[in-house]
């Protein structure tokens, strides 16, 4: 019979994920999350992302486009699909399951929603964070958007993988607001202000973006500059769903 955490990786890949994997939720406590108990009883998180078109990507110089906008709101709905399909798969395996949005903000003071998508991608080893606090993945480097979804099913749980930026200086470069402050760390920022200046980047996005065809908070800069996304794909090998060993 075919594993659980298998069948549910095939079928989140059939539905349009590229990467998918499992974090252990204890690996994360203590970190912040709307509301403080959200992880109570979903001992799993299970990261998927979507790869963005790199002709999109690529459109991206040094301000955001109209089409990366248009992209970028594609992909958010069709990863809040994936998470939706792969809920019902849960339930309908007898787990509980809590899908977190895509791309929603809770408090525009503070800047967070109920939890961070790249903290659990990072756990669930599908990528590092990178200089520019992006999640930064071996395939794509940080060109895709992410998804989570809570569980209590008895599913293995993978292992984070090392940080791959080294001496690399390029999203702090680019950066049109001198954001990033080019510090590296093993695992994750203990805050964001420890990376990015936090302040300077939310000016610069309230200069580029939210007016016109152009969404709110969105720039790009630092997904497009960074050469793990600029590697040339590998062609598609049956599956291009991460499973840890
Ligand atoms: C609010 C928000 C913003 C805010 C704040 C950004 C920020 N860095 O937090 C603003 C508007 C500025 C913003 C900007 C951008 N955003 Co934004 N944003 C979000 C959103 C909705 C919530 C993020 C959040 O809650 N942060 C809270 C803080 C506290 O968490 P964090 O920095 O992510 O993680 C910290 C801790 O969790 C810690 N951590 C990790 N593991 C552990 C374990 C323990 C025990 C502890 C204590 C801590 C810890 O590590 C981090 C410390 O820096 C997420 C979607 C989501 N739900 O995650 C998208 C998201 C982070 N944004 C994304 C993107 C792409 C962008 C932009 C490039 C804009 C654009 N689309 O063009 C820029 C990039 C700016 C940058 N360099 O960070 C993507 C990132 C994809 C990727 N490859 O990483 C996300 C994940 C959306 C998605 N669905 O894919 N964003
Ligand atoms: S989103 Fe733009 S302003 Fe913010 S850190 Fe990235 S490149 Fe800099
Ligand atoms: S551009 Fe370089 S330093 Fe920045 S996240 Fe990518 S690899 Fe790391």
């Amino acid at each position: 019979m075919t594993d659980l955490k298998e069948q549910l990786f095939a079928n989140a890949e059939q539905w349009g994920a590229d990467l998918i994997a499992v974090a252990d939720t204890t690996r994360m406590a203590g970190m912040e999350t709307r509301p403080d108990d959200l992880l109570n009883n979903f001992p799993r998180a299970i990261s998927i992302a979507v790869q963005l078109a790199d002709g999109i990507i690529d459109t991206i110089v040094d301000t955001p486009t109209e089409i990366y906008s248009q992209h970028y709101q594609r992909v958010n709905a069709l990863l809040d699909n994936i998470a939706c399909r792969v809920s019902s798969f849960i339930q309908s395996n007898g787990g509980k399951a809590l899908p977190i949005p895509a791309s929603q903000i809770l408090c525009e003071e503070r800047f967070v929603s109920y939890i961070s998508h790249k903290a659990v991608a990072i756990n669930a080893g599908l990528g590092w964070q990178g200089k520019s606090l992006l999640l930064v993945t071996p395939q794509y480097g940080p060109r895709i958007r992410l998804v989570t979804i809570l569980t209590d099913l008895n599913i293995a749980a993978d292992e984070p993988i090392k940080n791959r930026c080294g001496k690399c200086t390029k999203c702090t470069d680019a950066c049109p607001a001198g954001a990033i402050k080019n510090v590296n760390t093993e695992l994750h920022y203990s805050s964001r202000n420890e990376a990015v200046s936090l302040s300077a980047c939310v000016d610069h996005l309230n200069k580029v973006s939210g007016y016109g065809n152009l969404m709110p908070y969105i720039c790009g800069v630092c997904v497009a500059s960074c050469p793990w996304g600029k590697k040339k794909r590998q062609p598609h090998q049956g599956t291009a769903v991460q499973q840890n060993p």
